[in-house]
């Protein structure tokens, strides 16, 4: 493709387009009613901004310091699950892009190509953990990532139950032929079956993942590894507390793009009280509905360390392959430059809660 389309919403139509619908439908979908699916997206429109102006921002940049790292942008990959999907070099595109792009990506367990292919890549790729019920597979996952040198784990804490997203349902979606999930076929968990009338997906998580999990298991896993642990998943500031005094080393504010809970609050409007929560302790991260330049500012605002894009990341994944990742991302840094300028900002960590209007 010559000419990329202009901005994330157009990436997203570009996507539609060349995607088999099971497959486009699963990306996009969330859960019910996908109420929170558009909460997250829509709540940035209402949250308005109070420029400042007669600022020097002859000179400017995107670069942002994530647990001690400086990367070139506050726009980091969020795990998303089967890259293979949208593109026949799946994940391995992805982390072509992330380093292109000079940012994090953060890997996800289900990724349909061997994490340590993935990680040997680049040196900023982390590990997305979901706790299998067989704990041993579950260990394996964490020593491989670390061995293969992954730079820290995720775990997800908002997907013990999976949510009920009515599109899989209606798709009966499944891996196709030739794709599976390819850190767990070690374990004999690479398969997912296909059941007659309901998603594949919901049937493997359901089996395999470890409906039991606790802030115990948080420390279980800080014993596991040497590598930094962030909690994905958190909106509440009591579990931000605990997350901190239960050692996680980051919190990641997200109701996982609205696929798990509908009706549960936009993450922008969970964020403040989260931020207030650790009081500094933890860098905070958020992600969900982020698709223009000023949602990353406003998120930053509100006190957050970077944020994560999921979506984003598979539609310029599906429209271009590594290549459209690059053009889809840069869309995105080329309206957080503009809108980094026209609040009086001349990066990133300079962004203050003043701008916020009310
Ligand atoms: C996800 N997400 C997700 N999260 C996670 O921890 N592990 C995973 O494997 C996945 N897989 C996944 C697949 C797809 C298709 C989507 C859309 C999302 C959630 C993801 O990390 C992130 O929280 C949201 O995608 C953020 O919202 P946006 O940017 O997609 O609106
Ligand atoms: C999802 C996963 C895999 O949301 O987290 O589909």
């Amino acid at each position: 493709m010559t000419e990329w389309p202009l901005n994330l919403a157009a990436f997203e139509s570009a996507a539609r387009e060349c995607l088999p619908r099971m497959v486009y439908d699963y990306y996009a979908g969330g859960a019910l009613d996908e109420i929170t699916l558009r909460a997250n997206r829509e709540a940035y429109d209402d949250i308005a901004l109070r420029y400042r102006v007669l600022v020097d921002v002859g000179r400017r940049s995107l670069r942002t310091d994530v647990l001690g790292r400086e990367f070139e942008t506050p726009v980091l990959f969020a795990p998303t699950a089967f890259h293979r999907l949208a593109c026949e070099d799946g994940e391995l595109a992805t982390v072509r892009a992330a380093k292109t792009l000079g940012t994090l990506m953060v890997l996800s367990s289900l990724s349909t190509v061997p994490m340590e292919q993935v990680i040997a890549q680049y040196e900023h790729v982390w590990f997305q953990l979901y706790v299998y019920r067989d704990r041993g597979l579950t260990r394996e996952l964490v020593a491989r990532a670390e061995a293969a040198g992954a730079g820290a784990i995720v775990l997800t804490v908002d997907a013990q139950i999976w949510g009920r997203r009515e599109r899989d349902v209606r798709n009966q979606f499944h891996l196709p032929d030739g794709i599976n999930v390819a850190n767990a076929l070690p374990g004999g968990f690479g398969d997912m079956p296909e059941r007659e009338g309901d998603s594949g997906l919901a049937a493997y998580v359901n089996s395999l993942f470890d409906p039991a999990l606790d802030w115990e298991d948080v420390v279980w896993l800080k014993s596991l590894t040497k590598l930094p642990v962030l909690l994905k998943g958190i909106v509440h500031p009591d579990d931000a507390r605990l997350a901190v005094e239960h050692g996680a080393d980051g919190v990641m504010v997200s109701n996982h793009g609205g696929r798990q809970l509908d009706t549960a609050c936009a993450t922008i409007h969970a964020l403040p009280d989260v931020v207030a929560a650790v009081e500094g302790q933890v860098p905070v991260f958020v992600d969900g509905g982020i698709r223009r330049g000023t949602d990353v500012i406003k998120a930053l605002a509100y006190g957050a360390s970077a944020v994560l894009v999921g979506r984003p990341v598979l539609w310029g994944l599906a429209v271009g392959g590594s290549a459209g990742i690059v053009a889809a991302i840069r869309s995105l840094h080329t309206e957080l430059d503009v809108a980094l300028a026209l609040c009086g900002a001349t990066e990133p960590a300079r962004v203050t809660r003043g701008i916020l209007a009310g």
